[in-house]
């Protein structure tokens, strides 16, 4: 009787441990973990070199810290990292016209690799920065890149690269807010069939002694994250 109830409590002793680790790890994980996803919203239908297709808009941000973001009050873990937001779990139609504008609040430097200093993939090769329509941007002034990858794998292909320029360094803080005016950046592409793809940014904005691919770059939810189509 006593061993057995040696044993159960051993047990309860083991599980309560087993909880302790498991509710650890949500608690770890949830930062680098992807928010309630983002559904782009269909108005209306666009003509495309694909014919009459459902119009899909995503409208996103990306912020100098994590106040703004997925990442909770006081933002966060890592309230100093720079993110992406409103979340990094984003989803839109398959067989669409998909249009993203980013509002880019965040500086910039060098790119380290000029490709991504050019629009690939978008309608026409193009975004519009502030109203401006461009095919790149001076690959010394990136802010970040919003960049759609797909693993190898039976579905359709989807590459769109945009690069997001800087808002300059001594902009000052706009009225009623916390940071600089934002450049507004769109684009716009066709997506294909269902598929499970992700997205990052191109542009080493992370922490690191070296290069600067630590830190936000790292972490999914901040400068990276899911890009279903479906
Ligand atoms: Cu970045």
């Amino acid at each position: 009787m006593d061993a057995r109830r040696t044993l159960t409590g051993g047990a309860l002793t083991v599980l309560g441990g087993a909880l302790v680790v498991t509710l650890t790890g949500i608690v770890l994980h949830r930062d680098g973990a992807e928010a309630a996803a983002l559904s782009a919203t269909v108005k209306g239908t666009a003509a495309t070199s694909r014919g009459v297709l459902p119009h899909a808009f995503l409208k996103l941000a990306t912020y100098p810290d994590s106040m703004a973001g997925a990442h909770g009050p006081g933002g966060g873990v890592h309230p100093d990292w720079v993110t992406y937001g409103p979340t990094s779990a984003l989803k839109v139609p398959a067989h669409s016209l998909v249009t993203i504008t980013i509002d880019q609040y965040d500086g910039g430097e060098t790119i380290t690799n000029p490709y991504f200093a050019t629009v690939r993939g978008t309608v026409g090769g193009t975004m519009t920065v502030d109203g401006k329509t461009l095919t790149k941007t001076s690959p010394d002034a990136v802010g970040h890149t919003f960049t759609i990858h797909a693993a190898p794998s039976n579905q359709d292909p989807l590459f769109v690269s945009v690069p997001l320029p800087a808002v300059a360094e001594d902009a000052p803080v706009a009225p009623n807010s916390d940071y600089p005016a934002p450049h507004v950046v769109t684009f716009s592409f066709i997506t294909g069939g269902p598929g499970e793809y992700v997205w990052n940014c191109e542009y080493p904005c992370g922490d690191g002694y070296y290069a600067k691919f630590g830190g936000a770059m790292s972490s999914r939810g901040y400068m990276s994250g899911t890009f279903t189509v479906s």
